[in-house]
């Protein structure tokens, strides 16, 4: 199913990425519901398999089940029965990443974050319970040409389920039953391209409606967005899945990368959307990098990330302030290797993150949700929802600016040289603060002031060697 769920004026998912459960109820309260954030995208709730290597738990742990019981080192069943409760309230659907395709890899000793232990070389999960005859045959993927073996066979050696088989699809459809109960709004597939679209499709067609308690409307459905890694030139297409729900487009990502890495024009962006082979926009959760691609793995190469901040900023900046698709935002955990974990403290339990005056975090966390330049490019996008984008405007080069609507306008400069320009802002007259360089407080502009005149048009600036490359003004912005 394809519509979000989201409260009325809102339209930006947040992966906070191993994130604790009571720090992400807190976050709702304190930052993404007043921030006008839509949804939140949680890391697995179903318990892993505990995985030591150098002395140190990898992130990637948490996507080796165990058991479909709800202890993780993110917090425990009643901790995440009261986080979704008290993000609801305060206008923030949750999306659980849910595993659907396998259980763990090989393990010596299979020990998970409840205590459930598993025989891996067997492939017996007693605290589900699965065994062996519940699994595909081992083989592992080598052929991304072949479907059936994409689907069959183990992804990186993980044991690899049989969705046809009724008993797994009714242990599978009572543990999402069990997450909508609690108040879920919707799912994260992982490793969608890896299972049937006839077996999702039966999974998700037994999952019962929202719970209306939580604020949905009558008989909604849960969202569902699937991870369909389509580049083109493969065995599987994003396109099996889209009766499902919707897919995250990967080639957004990857072109969005370039664009604003200077490796492509952004003159270039006047057509963004399908006809850059992308998913269309009602089928698709975009996004400039997420928790794989941005330290290289599954589909990266050219992918911008918080290291990069200036350009990273931009093309989020870029994603939030135009019309196509549906929009997440990511939150990261700093890292200097790719198996990194998480923030921890001594005795390896997940680190809370520290607030900064000026709203930043510590302790390890990047928290780009928090950076000025991009929530405040989300509350933009919750302004100019479903106006259109008009009168592009682009120096042949690398700058560009474009209206939304008579809600708001924004200008971008890639180029190695200044931007100063007499352009159509769309904006009733007025002064305006661009929300990029400050804050708008108290009636006072933190930023740069923009002076819009009557016929709409205004002189933007924005120099090579500011510290961003990109401007906002919107209705909410005027001073
Ligand atoms: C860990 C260890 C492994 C060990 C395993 C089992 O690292 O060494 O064998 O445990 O003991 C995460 C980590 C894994 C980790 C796993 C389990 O990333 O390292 O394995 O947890 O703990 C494919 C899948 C896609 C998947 C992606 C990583 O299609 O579903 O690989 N992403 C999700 C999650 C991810 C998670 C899992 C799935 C598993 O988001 O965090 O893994 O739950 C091609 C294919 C893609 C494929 C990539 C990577 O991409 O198209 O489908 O993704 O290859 O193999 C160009 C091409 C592009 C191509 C790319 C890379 O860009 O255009 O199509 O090159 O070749």
């Amino acid at each position: 199913q394809r519509e979000p769920n989201m409260a009325p004026g809102r339209n930006a998912i947040v992966h906070l990425f191993e994130w604790k459960w009571n720090d992400i109820a807190a976050e709702c309260e304190n930052f993404l519901g007043p921030m006008g954030y839509g949804a939140v995208q949680v890391s697995p709730v179903q318990e892993n398999v505990i995985v030591r290597q150098n002395n140190e738990r990898p992130w990637w742990e948490r996507y080796q089940p165990i058991s479909y019981r709800l202890v993780t080192r993110s917090g425990n069943e009643e901790e995440f029965r009261r986080m979704v409760k008290r993000c609801s309230k305060v206008g923030v659907r949750v999306y659980v990443d849910i595993i659907l395709n396998h259980m763990t890899g090989e393990q010596q000793t299979a020990i998970g974050t409840g205590g459930s232990t598993a025989h891996t070389s067997s492939k017996d999960y007693p605290a589900v319970p699965y065994s062996s005859n519940n699994f595909h045959p081992t083989c592992s993927i080598n052929n991304y040409q072949n479907a059936n073996e994409v689907r069959n066979c183990e992804l990186v050696g993980l044991k690899d389920l049989d969705q046809s088989q009724e008993v797994v699809r009714e242990k599978q459809v009572e543990f999402l039953n069990r997450l909508v109960s609690m108040g879920v709004a919707g799912f994260r597939v992982d490793a969608a391209k890896h299972m049937w679209p006839e077996d999702l499709r039966a999974i998700f067609q037994r999952v019962k409606n929202l719970d209306e308690s939580f604020g949905f409307a009558s008989n909604a459905r849960p969202f569902v967005y699937q991870e369909v890694i389509d580049l083109g030139g493969e065995g599987v297409s994003y396109k099996e899945y889209l009766d499902i729900g919707r897919v995250l487009d990967f080639r957004h990502s990857a072109e969005i990368g370039r664009l604003f890495k200077g490796e492509n024009q952004l003159r270039w962006l006047v057509n963004w959307g399908p006809a850059w082979n992308m998913a269309n926009g009602d089928d698709a959760v975009v996004f400039v990098d997420n928790h794989d691609n941005q330290r290289g793995s599954g589909a990266g190469g050219d992918i911008l990330t918080y290291k990069n901040a200036k350009h990273y900023k931009m093309a989020v900046g870029f994603m939030l302030a135009h019309p196509h698709a549906l929009k997440r935002v990511m939150s990261s955990f700093a890292f200097d290797y790719s198996d990194q974990g998480p923030p921890t403290t001594y005795n390896e339990e997940l680190r809370s993150p520290t607030f900064n005056a000026d709203d930043s975090c510590g302790s390890g966390w990047v928290c780009e949700h928090r950076w000025r330049q991009i929530y405040n490019m989300v509350r933009f996008s919750n302004v100019v929802t479903l106006t259109p984008l008009t009168n592009w405007w682009d120096n042949g080069s690398n700058q560009i600016a474009f209206c939304r609507g008579n809600k708001g306008f924004v200008a971008f400069n890639n180029d190695g040289y200044d931007l100063d320009q007499w352009l159509q802002t769309c904006l009733p007259a007025g002064v305006y603060c661009d929300v990029i360089s400050g804050n708008l407080k108290d009636g006072r502009c933190l930023g740069k002031s923009v002076q819009v005149y009557e016929d709409g048009r205004a002189r933007i600036i924005l120099k090579m060697n500011e510290e961003d490359g990109l401007l906002a003004l919107h209705e909410g912005s005027r001073v």
